[in-house]
């Protein structure tokens, strides 16, 4: 008789079991009419596992939870196997690479995708220490591929259904080619193991990502998009668990828009849209006309303009995210454009890089909306410029036309705010 494996498909958790029941030759079939976030929430299904997680086998002799418990559970009920390899020093290092696999891989592929499907708080620290710690971890891993075709003796163990099982999700959904051929080792291992027969039945065919899935919107996180290409193969469907929201009631008449206390100001003889033209207007001379075109309409009654340093650049030590972290910060300040330009650099070119900016703001400080509706604006040490102190201005200077070398290092990358 066939155990039965509570879990919706598709879930990687689940395919751990799956995978070593058909090397096992034991029967495990997933239960009927699984449905994420109601059957898992039941008495019945905490009475199995109090945290309402899946996966859940249920034995003759009571339930298991933790996908490798049960994936262990299985292999162990046919003795006749290889899945823990072939001696004492062989089985530990099976047991080694489970949890090489699910603490070194999984935990970090998840500490990177789960915030950017809108599933936990993203922090762009917390994004850059995962990527650096699952490359750390890849670059091991690519080592000792590097001279074996499995990760124990020379045949598929449970290390290998495991982790093969975790980098499944990864390269489903945030491990693009770009990120991944620097692993070539990994990328080899990974295609040949996930293509084998006992695999793909399973697992079905499994394309690599083609982009890093975009960052979810400050106001409104965003949900991944159910088509059939983007829906998470692997991931529960999180918004079945979520409790339902009721309804909205008739759409009200729209209110007026609350007018910015901006525009009550006294009016600037600083037009912004005039700099802002005259910034991208000027392909030659940058220093002579715009810079100087800058200074001329510079008005500091009206506006204000400041430094600013991402308190936390020791860790960006990842080009392309510290780029795209600069990228995420531009496109939430999308509300400031009317009263607002600003330039970023990217300093250096080796980690870790300096993210500076400069900032002109209309009023004379930091507009209150930007600090409440812009959460990256936390992130950084603002600094008011004194245009009275020459260094100062010419520092400004040299970040708004982009100066290389800036304070003795090279520019990796520049954004302008406009
Ligand atoms: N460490 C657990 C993780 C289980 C887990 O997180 N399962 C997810 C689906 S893959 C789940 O049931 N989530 C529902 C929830 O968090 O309430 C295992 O390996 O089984």
């Amino acid at each position: 008789m066939a155990l039965i494996l509570h879990a919706g498909n598709p879930n990687k958790n689940a395919w751990k079991a799956l995978i070593a029941a058909e090397y096992c030759g034991v029967k495990v079939e997933l239960v009927k009419d699984f449905q994420m976030g109601v059957s898992n929430k039941t008495p019945e299904f905490l009475e199995m596992n109090p945290m309402g997680k899946v996966p859940v086998l249920e034995t003759p002799d009571g339930p298991i939870f933790e996908s490798n418990a049960i994936a262990r559970y299985v292999t162990r009920l046919n003795l006749e196997n290889s899945l823990f390899g072939s001696s004492l020093i062989d089985y530990g290092h099976v047991e080694q690479w489970i949890d090489f696999a699910s603490l070194e891989i999984d935990a970090n592929i998840g500490r990177w995708l789960y915030p950017r499907y809108g599933f936990a708080v993203y922090l762009p620290p917390a994004e850059e220490a995962a990527i650096a710690a699952l490359k750390r971890a890849l670059g091991a891993l690519n080592s000792h591929l590097a001279s074996t075709t499995y990760l124990v003796g020379h045949s598929i163990t449970l290390a290998d259904i495991v982790l093969t099982c975790n980098l499944a999700l990864g390269f489903g959904r945030i491990l693009t080619k770009s990120f991944t051929s620097e692993f070539p080792h990994v990328e080899r291992y990974f295609w040949t193991l996930v293509n084998q027969p006992n695999f793909s039945k399973i697992i079905g065919k499994l394309e690599q990502a083609e982009s890093i899935p975009p960052l979810p919107s400050v106001k409104k996180p965003a949900q991944p998009k159910e088509t059939a290409k983007s829906k998470p193969k692997d991931e529960p469907n999180k918004e079945a668990e979520k409790p339902k929201v009721e309804e909205a009631p008739e759409e009200e008449a729209p209110k007026p828009k609350a007018k910015n206390p901006l525009d009550a100001l006294p009016p600037s003889k600083m037009i912004l849209d005039e700099w802002k033209r005259l910034y991208s207007n000027t392909k030659t001379n940058f220093r002579e006309v715009a810079v100087k075109g800058f200074w001329d309409m510079y008005d500091p009654e009206g506006y204000s303009l400041w430094f600013c340093n991402y308190k936390y650049n020791e860790e960006n030590t990842v080009s392309f995210v510290t780029m795209n972290k600069v990228g995420g910060f531009l496109q939430r300040m999308d509300l400031a454009r009317k009263y607002a330009f600003g330039k970023m650099l990217v300093i250096g070119n080796q980690p870790p890089y300096k993210v500076q900016g400069l900032w002109l703001f209309r009023g004379k400080e930091i507009p209150q909306f930007v600090m409440d509706e812009c959460y990256d604006m936390e992130l950084y040490e603002w600094t008011k410029v004194d245009i009275n102190d020459e260094a100062q201005k010419e520092r400004a200077s040299q970040m708004i036309e982009d100066h290389e070398p800036f304070e003795g290092e090279d520019l990796l990358d520049a954004k302008c705010f406009k």
